[in-house]
C-alpha cells in the first residue's frame, strides 16, 4: 500500500517515503517539508508503517493518577492557565495529607503509578520536594513516583545552591523513580522569551534530563504547539530531543501538546486536528530514536487521541483522575478516565490494548 501512494508522489516527498521504507532517518529540512507539502494520508501512512514495526498492533495505557498539589506559582507564563500567586482567589496548595488520601485512592484503585507536578511557589523550600518524594515512597513502597519537572528540578538547584547532579541523587535516594516531560515548551529562544520568559531556558531543560539519564533515572519529553512557533521551530525542538537521545538512550516517549488558550495571557486558537495528527505523525517519522509517541488523550481529545492510534503513535497515557493543568485552560477532556474506557478506546481503534507500567513492561495485555 505504501509502495501505491509513493508510486502518485514525486520530488522530495518520494524520496523521504522511500528513506522511510529503507528505514532511514530524515533530515531536520526535510520534516520541515512535511509540515508544509505532505497531506495527512501520507505522513499518517508512513509514520503507522514505522510504529507497527516498533510497536506491533499494540498500544499501550497506565493505571495511574495525576497530582498537582498546588498551583501557586512564581513563573506566571503566558501559555498557561493553571499557575497564578498566591494572593489570587484561585490560588490552592494540599496539605500532605490530602496529597496522601489521593495516593490512598490510586492505591485501592490498582495505580502503578502518581504523577506528581505543580506551580513553583515562593514560599516551598527544597526539602519540600524532597520531602514529600520520600513521604509518598515510605508509605507506599510499591507505586511508581513520576515526580518535579525539569524546571522544578532547575529551581531546587537554584534555591540549595546544588549541581543538577546532587539534586537528582537527592531525590533518587528518597524514591523518585522517573522525570515526567513537562516543561519543555517549545525551545526556539525567540517565542520562549514570549512565552515563557521567566523560567529554565530550552538547555537547561535539555541538561536536567541529560543528567537525569546519566544518573540511570528515566525521563519523557514534550512539546508545547500550536501558538507562537513555525513549523521550522517544532522541527528544531525534535531535532534537539533527538541528539540527546542519540547520546543518552534515555527517553522513554514523546508527547506532542497541543495548546488550549482559555484563560491565558497569551490568547490564541486552538490547533486544529489535522495539524494535531500530523504533528504526532512527523514526530513518529522524524524521532527514529524513540520507542513510544504518546497521544495525551487530555489535549487531544479522546476522538483525536483513537485516531492518532492509527497515525504513529502507540500510548494514551493514563486514567490520571484529576488533571488540573489543561483543564485549567479549556480543554474539554474528561477529568480521568476508568480502565475500561482506556480499553475500549484502544480496541475500538483496532489495537490490542497493554496496561504498562511507568517503563513500559507489559502489565495486562487485552486480546
Ligand atoms: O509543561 C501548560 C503544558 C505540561 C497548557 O511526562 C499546556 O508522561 C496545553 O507535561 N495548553 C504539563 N498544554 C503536562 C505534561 C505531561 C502530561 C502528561 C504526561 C506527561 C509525561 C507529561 O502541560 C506543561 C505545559 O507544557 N501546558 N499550559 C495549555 N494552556
Amino acid at each position: 500500500m505504501l509502495e501505491k501512494i509513493l508510486e502518485r508522489k514525486k520530488g522530495i516527498l518520494r524520496d523521504i517515503g522511500e528513506k522511510v521504507l529503507e528505514g532511514k532517518r530524515i533530515s531536520p529540512k526535510e520534516a520541515i517539508k512535511l509540515f508544509y507539502e505532505a497531506d495527512l494520508t501520507y505522513v499518517g501512512s508512513f509514520a503507522e508503517h514505522i510504529n507497527r514495526k516498533k510497536n506491533g498492533m499494540f498500544a499501550y495505557f497506565i493505571v495511574n493518577r495525576q497530582i498537582n498539589p498546588t498551583n501557586i506559582c512564581i513563573y506566571q507564563c503566558n501559555f498557561c492557565s493553571f499557575g497564578v500567586v498566591k494572593s489570587d482567589p484561585r490560588a490552592y496548595e494540599m496539605s500532605p495529607r490530602e496529597v496522601f488520601k489521593r495516593i490512598e485512592e490510586a492505591h485501592l484503585m490498582g495505580a502503578k503509578e502518581v504523577h506528581i507536578v505543580g506551580g513553583i511557589p515562593p514560599h516551598w523550600g527544597y526539602e519540600d520536594y524532597i520531602d514529600l518524594v520520600r513521604k509518598v515512597k515510605e508509605n507506599f513502597p510499591d507505586m511508581v513516583v513520576k515526580a518535579w519537572t525539569a524546571i522544578e528540578i532547575h529551581h531546587m538547584s537554584k534555591i540549595s545552591g546544588k549541581s543538577y547532579e546532587e539534586v537528582l541523587l537527592d531525590l533518587k535516594s528518597v524514591g523518585l523513580d522517573a522525570i515526567p516531560g513537562g516543561g519543555a515548551e517549545i525551545f526556539s529562544e525567540r517565542v520562549r522569551k514570549i512565552i515563557a520568559p521567566y523560567k529554565a531556558t530550552g538547555e537547561e531543560y535539555l541538561e536536567v534530563h541529560r543528567t537525569a539519564h546519566r544518573l540511570g533515572i528515566p525521563t519523557n519529553a514534550t512539546m508545547l504547539y500550536g501558538h507562537l512557533e513555525t513549523y521550522e521551530e517544532r522541527v528544531e525542538h525534535m531535532e534537539k530531543l533527538r541528539e540527546l537521545q542519540d547520546e543518552t538512550g534515555g527517553f522513554q516517549v514523546f508527547i506532542p501538546l497541543a495548546y488550549w488558550p482559555e484563560g491565558t495571557k497569551l490568547g490564541g486558537k486552538r490547533t486544529s486536528s489535522v495539524d494535531d495528527l500530523k504533528t504526532i505523525a512527523i514526530a513518529r517519522i522524524f524521532l527514529d530514536n524513540f520507542d513510544h509517541i504518546k497521544a495525551y488523550w487530555v489535549t487531544l481529545g479522546e476522538r483525536v487521541a483513537q485516531v492518532a492510534l492509527n497515525m504513529g503513535a502507540d500510548d494514551l497515557d493514563g486514567t490520571i483522575v484529576e488533571e488540573k493543568i489543561v483543564h485549567s485552560a479549556g480543554t474539554k477532556s474528561a477529568i480521568g478516565h476508568t480502565k475500561d474506557r482506556l480499553i475500549k478506546l484502544i480496541r475500538d481503534a483496532g489495537k490490542i490494548p497493554v496496561e504498562r507500567d511507568t517503563f513500559y513492561k507489559p502489565v495486562a495485555i487485552y486480546p
